[in-house]
This record gives C-alpha cells, structure tokens and sequence, in this order.
C-alpha cells in the first residue's frame, strides 16, 4: 500500500520531523546497495546530496501541521528538483526555465477575486485569503501527463473552505481558475504557444473534494514563483496540468470551461484528464511514470496507478466512462 492513512486522524507534527526517517531509509537502502557490492563513488555522493533534502536558505518559512490523513509515506522528491525541473510555460518551455525566469513575477501584492454564480462574491488580498482555514501540510503525488512524477509537500488548505464562504447559488456547476496575464512578468507570454491566459477548471464536486488544494507553500516554505506563486491548485488525481499556477481568480460558472491544453489540443487533454494508466495519450503510454530523482545509476520504471492512486475519488465518476470522459 503506497498511501498510508491515519486510523486515528491524529496530526503528526511538522515535515521535519518526517526528514530523519527518510536520511534513515535512504541510509539503509545504500547499505544494501554497499553490501552488494552495486554502488560506486560517484553514485555515493549523489546518493548523500539528495538525502540532505536541500531548503533554500533565503525562503519565507510557512508553518502549518501536517495532516496525516494525506501524508504519502513515500520518499519526498528532492527540493532542487521540483524547483528546478518545473512546466510554467508563461515563464518558457523548457523545464529549466522556469527556475531561471521566474523572478520577474511579483507574487506581492497579489489579490483573488471570486465572482460568477455566488452570493457572496469577494476579491481578497493574500493574507485574508491565506487566513481563511487553518493551514495544513500534505504529501502529495504530482503525476504530469508527459510520463514524470514527484512526491511533493504542499501547504494550504482544502479549497472547499473557500467555496463555502462565497456560498454558491444553484447555477454553480463548475469552477474556473484564471491565472496572471501579464506581459511585463512573464516573458513566455510573447510565445502563442497556448491561449492566454492559462485557464483550468474543475466540476463543482471535484471542486469540493477533501484533496483538492489551495496551495500557498512546499517544504515549509512560501512558493518558490516557478512553483506558482503565490497561490495554486493542487489536485493529486489529475494530471498535473490542471493544478494551474498563479491564480488571480476563481469563476462559479454554469458550464464547462473552455481550458487552455483542453483548446490547444482537445484530442490529447480532456476536461476530467484524470490519472488513468489505461488511456493512453495519443503520443505516449501512461501506463508507467519515472520518478525524478531515480532517474540515475538505480532508474526504474514504476507503475502508474488509476486516480494516481488516489481511489477515494472514484466515486466522484461512478457511471462514466472514463475512455470517453478523458
Ligand atoms: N499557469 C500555469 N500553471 C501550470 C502550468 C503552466 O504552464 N502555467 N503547467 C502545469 C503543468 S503541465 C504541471 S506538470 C504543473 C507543474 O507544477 P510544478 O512545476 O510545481 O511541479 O503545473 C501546472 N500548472
Ligand atoms: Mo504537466
């Protein structure tokens, strides 16, 4: 079993807690490797570096409890990697880009508006937004359609919370996340390589889903901007895509949203784009994912699960048919 649940619900505390286990198994797994005589020099350094579990020394530290209900007991992706290896294609296409042109992005000041079919709609500045739920922590599987995963910890809070609070009226079926357009932020912006802006949307009860976040850190730290700062989604059961970056505001609608990848190339990403191992995208299998990091002297393939594992939101398409609904 990949995901462990707290049977009692009781937080544990804080992700650095969770580290000197992880330098513990990764300690363990190399002595096996020593033993059996697979490891050479090289291969031990790198194996060091990554066990450190690098922190940005100048990041804004944002504390939160973990929520072990949604902790993935599973090795966490090295910071550096899920830094440095990012899709933001306002910031260019290449994963390295991001991590280089993104400082431009100014995630302060920064505001949402909340508008479309609520009763109470509201534009908040991001410390009212931040403030409205109790922060958590969670560890959480980022499957991208492109055939790579990580295993990340995000911090916000379940964007239900949200939801509630702009109480949305009947006609409310689906939820759009519109993120920054702005030229003199984002150089990828001057590339027509998608429909600016970038756009992603949800069906209401997706929306208000326990595992769908509104993310404002990772790794006990505000997010870096080629992460998306300084507010996010993060939908773990979805491919990676509809976690859309930088939002400046969210939309009640009626109907389904037109979405940027679903408009760029509507026979390779659907609306749902759930994580599915048996459809497969035009281009590539998703049977299978590389973790980034393992990609070295001990690379393996590993399965890709349905939902990404995440089973508890099957429910949400009992009755689809999800080859159809991709
Ligand atoms: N605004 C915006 N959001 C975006 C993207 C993007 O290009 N622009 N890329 C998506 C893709 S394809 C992925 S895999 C994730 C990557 O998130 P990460 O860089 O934090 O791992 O962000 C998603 N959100
Ligand atoms: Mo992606």
């Amino acid at each position: 079993m990949l995901i462990k649940r707290s049977p009692n619900g009781i937080d544990l505390p804080y992700s650095s807690e969770i580290t000197p286990r992880e330098v513990f198994e990764a300690r363990r797994d190399f002595i096996r490797k020593m033993a059996v005589g697979s490891i050479a020099g090289t291969a031990l350094f790198e194996m060091a570096n990554r066990a450190a579990f690098a922190q940005n020394a100048g990041a804004q530290k944002l504390a939160a409890n973990l929520n072990s209900a949604y902790a993935l007991v599973e090795k966490k992706t090295a910071y550096k990697d899920a830094t440095t290896y990012n899709n933001f294609y306002e910031f260019g296409t290449d994963k390295a880009d991001p991590a280089v042109t993104a400082h431009t992005l100014k995630p302060r000041p920064w505001s949402v508006s909340i508008e479309g079919e609520v009763k109470k709609p509201m534009t908040l500045d991001l410390d009212s937004l931040m403030k409205l739920a109790p922060l958590e922590e969670r560890i959480y599987r980022l499957r991208c359609v492109e055939g790579w995963s990580m295993v990340i910890p995000w911090t916000g809070y379940s964007l239900s919370n949200l939801i509630k609070k702009v109480e949305p009226t009947g006609n409310a079926k689906y939820i759009e996340f519109v993120t920054l357009e702005d030229k003199k932020q984002m150089p990828g912006l001057r590339s027509p390589v998608l429909e600016w802006p970038y756009v992603e949307g949800l069906r209401m009860d997706e929306a208000n889903h326990p595992l769908a976040l509104l993310t404002f850190g990772m790794y006990g730290e505000v997010l870096p901007n080629q992460n998306g700062a300084p507010v996010r989604m993060v939908l773990p059961w979805k491919y990676g895509f509809k976690s859309a970056k930088s939002i400046v505001k969210i939309r009640f609608v009626k109907d389904q949203p037109r979405t940027a990848w679903n408009i760029a190339a509507p026979s390779e990403y659907g609306f749902y784009s759930n994580v599915n191992p048996d459809v497969d995208h035009p281009r590539w299998s998703q049977a299978t994912e590389r973790r980034i990091g393992e990609d070295g002297l001990f690379a393996r393939k590993r399965k890709t699960l349905m939902f990404n594992g995440y089973s508890e939101v099957a429910s949400l398409y009992s009755g689809m048919d999800l080859k159809k609904f991709f």
